[in-house]
This record gives structure tokens, sequence and C-alpha cells, in this order.
């Protein structure tokens, strides 16, 4: 268990960012339904500026290095749920997969919902950032994004996709779902960075 619980200090903040007050609920927060999406029908696509692009199906997803982090989660709205158990394959596991080329600087994360989130590629890197499929040692509940999705320990939680099925590698950005309506795209919880 890597315990990342104190990534606030490569911030210079405390554990609980300013303007975020602790539940110890886990609220659902989505723009629309839970999408209908299985372990067995699920697919990543990994595209853009990599050597390999390639789809991977769960069973291939699976035998990908995986790690279990204790993390917290921050959502702009302004709670943050503390102590989250959450096993999957870290980003940069992935990246490592498919080879990155030297070109891409953004990451576009894509949904069953037809979400989407932009994050810097320098930002997919942090260790902190996995695709998930167990929250506290059960499997990740639909409505929280199961059967994958990613986390962003070190930023709000908009900027990690539910129900992800598409990683694409830019050689620019190009803003998701909130970042066209407003929401930051770097989204640090110690700097505050809720707005554009
Ligand atoms: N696919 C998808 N991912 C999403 C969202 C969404 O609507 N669709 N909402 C985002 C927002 S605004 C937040 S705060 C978190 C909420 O995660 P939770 O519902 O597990 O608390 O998911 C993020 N990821
Ligand atoms: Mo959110």
């Amino acid at each position: 268990m890597k315990d990342l619980t104190d990534l606030h200090r490569q911030y210079d903040g405390g554990r609980l960012p300013p303007g975020q007050r602790e539940t110890t609920a886990f609220p659902v927060l989505s723009k629309g339904e839970t999408p209908a999406v299985d372990r067995e029908s699920w697919l990543l696509s990994v595209s853009g500026a990599v050597e390999t692009p390639r789809t991977f199906s769960w069973e291939e997803f699976r035998s990908l290095p995986t790690e279990t982090h204790r993390q917290d989660f921050h959502c702009v709205t302004g709670w943050s749920r503390f102590d989250c158990t959450f096993t999957g394959v870290p980003f940069r596991a992935l990246a490592d997969a498919v080879g990155v080329t030297d070109e891409a600087v953004h990451v576009m994360f894509a949904a069953a919902d037809d979400y989407t989130t932009d994050i810097p590629l320098e930002d997919c890197l942090h260790e902190g950032v996995l695709f998930t499929w167990e929250l506290d040692g059960e499997a990740l509940p639909a409505d929280h994004g199961g059967p994958v999705r990613v986390v962003t320990p070190h930023k709000y939680a908009y900027k990690g996709a539910k129900w992800v099925t598409g990683v694409e590698f830019l050689t620019e950005s190009r803003p998701g779902y909130w970042e066209k309506r407003g929401y930051s795209e770097t989204a640090n919880p110690w700097r505050e960075e809720r707005y554009s």
C-alpha cells in the first residue's frame, strides 16, 4: 500500500485544501445518468502521440502492473473525502506500455457518458494518477465510475474520468467537458485553481 495522503506537502499546503470541508460520505457527482458498462464489454482505447496505439480489453488491461494507494479525494464543489483506498494501474504504467512520443504535451480522457477531461501530460505522470477498479476493497461501484475510472489526488476530482474508455495523447491542449465550461485546466486544490 502506497500512502499518498501526504502529497499536499508537495504543494506547500495542509491536508485539507483551502475552501474545502471534510466529509465521510462519498457523494456521487455525474453530469447525467450512470452508463451501463461492465468488465466484459469495457474497452480502453489509447491513441494519439504514442508509438503503439492500442485498445485494451479488461483481461489485457489487468496484465499491466497494479498498485494500491491510500489517497484523498477533493471535489471542486467543496468536499474532500480522506483515506480512500484505490487499486489500479498507474497512469505511468499505461504510458510505458504504449510508448509516449516526445510530441505529447496533454492528455484527453474520454468516458462512456461522453464526458471528457484534459490534463497536462506532466500532471498525468504524477505517481497518484491511477486507473482504478477497486474502492476500499470492493469492486468500484457503477455510480463512482465502475468498471474503471481515473483518480487524480493532486487535482480536483473532475480531472478523473469515471467509466473511462479513451486516453488520447495530444500535441496541444484541447479543453474537455468542464474545462469548456470555465473550470480550470490545471485544477490544483492547494492553489484553489477552480475556474479558468
Ligand atoms: N465520466 C464522468 N466522469 C466524471 C464526472 C462525470 O460526470 N462523468 N464527474 C466528475 C466530477 S465533477 C467529480 S467531482 C467526480 C465525482 O466522482 P464521484 O461521483 O465518484 O464522487 O467525477 C468526475 N468524473
Ligand atoms: Mo466535481
